[in-house]
């Protein structure tokens, strides 16, 4: 099991899309294991960000990111990480594919929509940037027994 960062942007929280795109992931059978609704300070997303700083777009991207409420989640499944950024769609609203959250709810290259890590150790260093201990829960959901085929004995 992958336990993937996503963050609903400030474009998202603003536009009212927050249910509509947290049910794309709830759809697919994802868990969401963690969610906090916060202002991101400067500080975190230069940290969050840190891959980018130097980059023409850096400025813009953490003064938009620290501009409104952002809603934090921690979502989990198998081949978490790679199933959130197929579900989320190509970086640029304009050339997303239709079908994927960028793709199908925004047109801008930077107003996005959603953050989500890329790799295995982007996500447990991202995880640490936005959530305590205990913040991330473990916890069965009595339908994931239809989620997944476990009848060989680990679920697939
Ligand atoms: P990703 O979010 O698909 O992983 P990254 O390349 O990691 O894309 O870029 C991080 C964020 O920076 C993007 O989601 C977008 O908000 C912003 N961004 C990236 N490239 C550009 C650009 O060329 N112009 C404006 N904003 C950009
Ligand atoms: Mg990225």
């Amino acid at each position: 099991m992958e336990t993937t960062l996503l963050i609903l942007k400030p474009d998202a929280v603003q536009r009212g899309l927050m249910g509509r795109i947290i049910t794309r992931f709830e759809e697919k059978g994802l868990q969401i294991v963690g969610a906090k609704l916060a202002m991101i300070s400067p500080e975190t997303a230069a940290t969050h960000y840190k891959d980018h700083q130097g980059k023409g777009f850096y400025a813009g991207l953490v003064g938009f990111m620290t501009s409104a409420p952002v809603l934090i989640l921690a979502v989990r499944g198998l081949g978490a990480i790679t199933i959130c950024r197929n579900l989320m769609g190509a970086t640029f609203g304009s050339k997303a594919a239709a079908g994927t959250i960028r793709g199908d709810f925004g047109v801008s290259n930077s107003f996005n929509l959603i953050h989500g890590s890329d790799s295995p150790e982007a996500a447990t260093r991202e995880r640490g940037i936005f959530f305590g201990p205990g913040e991330v829960l473990d916890y069965s959901r009595a339908g994931d027994r239809w989620v997944y085929d476990s009848s060989s004995g680990k679920p697939e």
